[in-house]
């Protein structure tokens, strides 16, 4: 017998493997369904087609229909569910999913209210530029199939105008065909440089409806080619006469992949260029920080690395975050000449200004810089000079820092690491880049990218189930703040079985607005002593390890000195290899460092 063309084209998408364990979870009674018979049927064939693992969600009943097909009809395989309590942390997982496999995981949000809880997380994804795929629903657009009251109002008539200003592209396709079409070309935009989420909105009618003929087979991979953002040779050829004549290179390393290539590929140009290179703690870890031509990775604030930009005749930046802002210290016409790699401004739009301030640039090249650095190291091959050493930094100091603070979690925890692979997948807003060394590109995975706290814990959780049988161990450090407004994704994270170190550093305060109290004050000549008023979670205080073991995870703590930190680390660790979530209470005092403290509060405005 001949099959069905979408019985064929199941057979060429079997599920992607998915871990062990996690698939051994929430296994349904056999449905016995061989053939899509609804809308959403198709649209869960087409999450398979797209080998997609795991679709995060949080239910809702405007997605009942996709919710039966991939239960009953993928038997909650290829992809499966993982499901988070909240939506902000359904996206917040596939964001750490994406930061570390550089692809999007699917994530499915109710009408209008769950995409309200997931848009905070779209937009930290949207500005760290990772790839997530949302699916939303809403309807029956058709008013006269709306049940009373509850289908009217879980329906918009522009949901998609909710995320669009942070989002690559969104659509609310009216047909299974069409729904099928959208997927491949939303995860195709969300997976192509500058990634992004996307956002696909699907009519609950348009799910549920009986398909009335089978779907031609399509092959997804053909409609969705990849597109290699390489430069053109001329610019290459440009860019290596400005390398070679140039006295001082600073090298920006900002975003790039998680490719070991592209990171040796960075560290062969700068040595062979003698060049300094600063990076960015906002993003993945883009250089090896004990390198001798490192030159420092502020976070918001610059005073290791203006020297360096000083001193710089020829200034090149790989796609870094802010670039107007890191030159705005050599004023308005900075005397060193700028290249510009990036694809970035792809996907300004008009309603975010993350793409921030607008740079003066001597040379663009709109490419893709881990594909431009291997071509410029070829260019300037014969002419490569070996000056390293320049730069050279001080290896972090292990004496005993002052007090209790973030500096104390560092060394501690570096203690109980030693040498092993370890990925931080987040880091607290008060840290110093000396604290801590990079020699991989996995060594650390960036920020939240938009600043929205609350995202630390979501992304960590995404970024261990990447990490998952990798040799790797996850170690989250957050703020309290960031930690209580994210805290329900460790319960997916213990429900799905995904390992992973969370370390609180618990200063009992949204800290840094106090710092921002403290600006205002000295700026108006007021008593900087109220700055903690609205700000410090105390009376009571909060037991953060209770409410990781209300959720199944281990919890140590309060810890409040540096012996018992050395005394807790290694049984968290311990716990967390045998395969638990641990959460470590450190109760820091309510500071920041010095750097820090100093660029926030100074008087002037
Ligand atoms: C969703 C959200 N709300 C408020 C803010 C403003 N904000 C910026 S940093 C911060 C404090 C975060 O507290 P915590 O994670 O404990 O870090 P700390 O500054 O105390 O080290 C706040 C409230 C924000 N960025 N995002
Ligand atoms: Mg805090």
């Amino acid at each position: 017998m001949t099959p069905s063309p979408s019985a064929t084209a199941r057979q060429k998408a079997k599920p992607t493997a998915a871990d062990a364990s996690i698939a051994a979870r929430e296994r349904p009674t056999p449905a016995g369904v061989n053939a899509p018979g609804f809308g959403s049927d198709v649209v869960a064939e087409a999450l398979r087609f797209l080998n997609i693992p795991y679709i995060a969600l949080t239910p809702g009943a405007s997605y009942r229909g996709l919710h039966d097909s991939i239960v009953n009809y993928l038997g909650n395989s290829g992809p499966q569910m993982l499901l988070c309590v909240h939506e902000e942390a359904a996206v917040a997982i596939a964001h750490g999913y994406a930061k570390v496999t550089g692809k999007a995981m699917a994530v499915a949000v109710h009408s209008n209210v769950g995409l309200q809880h997931a848009s905070m997380a779209m937009f930290n994804a949207w500005c760290d530029r990772m790839p997530v795929l949302v699916l939303g629903a809403t309807g029956p657009v058709d008013a006269v199939k709306r049940r009373p009251w509850i289908d009217w109002i879980h329906t918009a008539r522009d949901q998609g105008a909710l995320v669009r200003g942070y989002t690559k592209w969104d659509d609310q396709p009216a047909s299974p065909a069409a729904a099928r079409e959208a997927l491949l070309r939303a995860t195709w935009i969300a997976d192509t440089a500058p990634m992004g989420p996307v956002y696909v909105n699907l009519d609950a009618e348009m799910q549920e409806t009986k398909l009335a003929e089978p779907l031609p087979a399509i092959e997804a991979n053909r409609y969705m080619p990849p597109i290699t953002p390489g430069a053109p040779e001329n610019l290459v050829r440009q860019a290596a006469v400005m390398l070679r004549s140039a006295k001082q290179v600073v090298i920006l390393a900002g975003r790039a992949s998680r490719s070991v290539e592209a990171w040796d590929a960075r560290v062969a140009l700068a040595e062979a260029l003698g060049a300094s290179v600063v990076t960015d703690l906002k993003i993945g870890a883009s250089f090896p920080t004990d390198h001798p031509l490192h030159a420092g990775a502020p976070r918001d604030v610059t005073p290791d690395t203006v020297p360096a930009l000083r001193g710089a005749d020829l200034i090149v930046s790989l796609d870094w975050v802010d670039l107007a802002g890191a030159l705005r210290p050599l004023g308005p016409s900075p005397a060193a000449e700028i290249i510009q790699v990036s694809l970035d401004h792809r996907i300004h739009n008009g309603w975010s200004m993350d793409y921030q301030a607008l740079p003066p640039v001597d040379l663009f090249i709109s490419a893709d810089p881990d594909l431009v650095v291997p071509e410029l190291l070829k260019a300037i091959g014969a002419e490569a000079r070996a000056r390293g050493g320049e730069g050279a930094r001080a290896a972090a100091a292990d004496r005993a820092p002052a007090g209790f603070t973030n500096e104390h979690i560092a060394r501690s925890l570096r203690h109980a690491l030693g040498d092993r692979p370890t990925t931080l997948t987040h880091l607290p807003l008060s840290w110093e880049d000396r604290w801590w060394t990079f020699r991989h590109p996995l060594d650390f995975l960036g920020s939240d990218g938009g600043g929205g706290v609350g995202g630390g814990p979501g992304i960590s959780v995404g970024a261990a189930l990447a990490l998952k049988n990798s040799g790797r161990l996850p170690v989250a450090i957050c703020g309290d703040g960031d930690y209580l407004m994210g805290v329900t994704a460790l319960w997916t994270a213990v429900h799905y079985k995904i390992p992973l170190l969370f370390v609180i550093a618990n200063n009992r305060s949204f800290y840094n607005d106090e710092l921002h109290q403290e600006r205002m004050a000295r700026m108006r000549g007021r008593p900087v002593e109220n700055k903690w008023i609205g700000q410090r979670m105390t009376d009571p205080e909060i037991d953060l390890a209770a409410m990781a073991r209300a959720q199944g995870a281990q919890g140590f703590g309060p810890i409040d000195n540096a012996a018992d930190l050395a005394a807790a680390l290694p049984q968290a660790i311990a716990a967390v290899d045998a395969g638990a979530v641990a959460v470590v209470d450190v109760r820091v005092e309510p500071t920041y460092t010095a750097t820090m403290t100093a660029a926030m509060t100074r008087a002037k405005s």
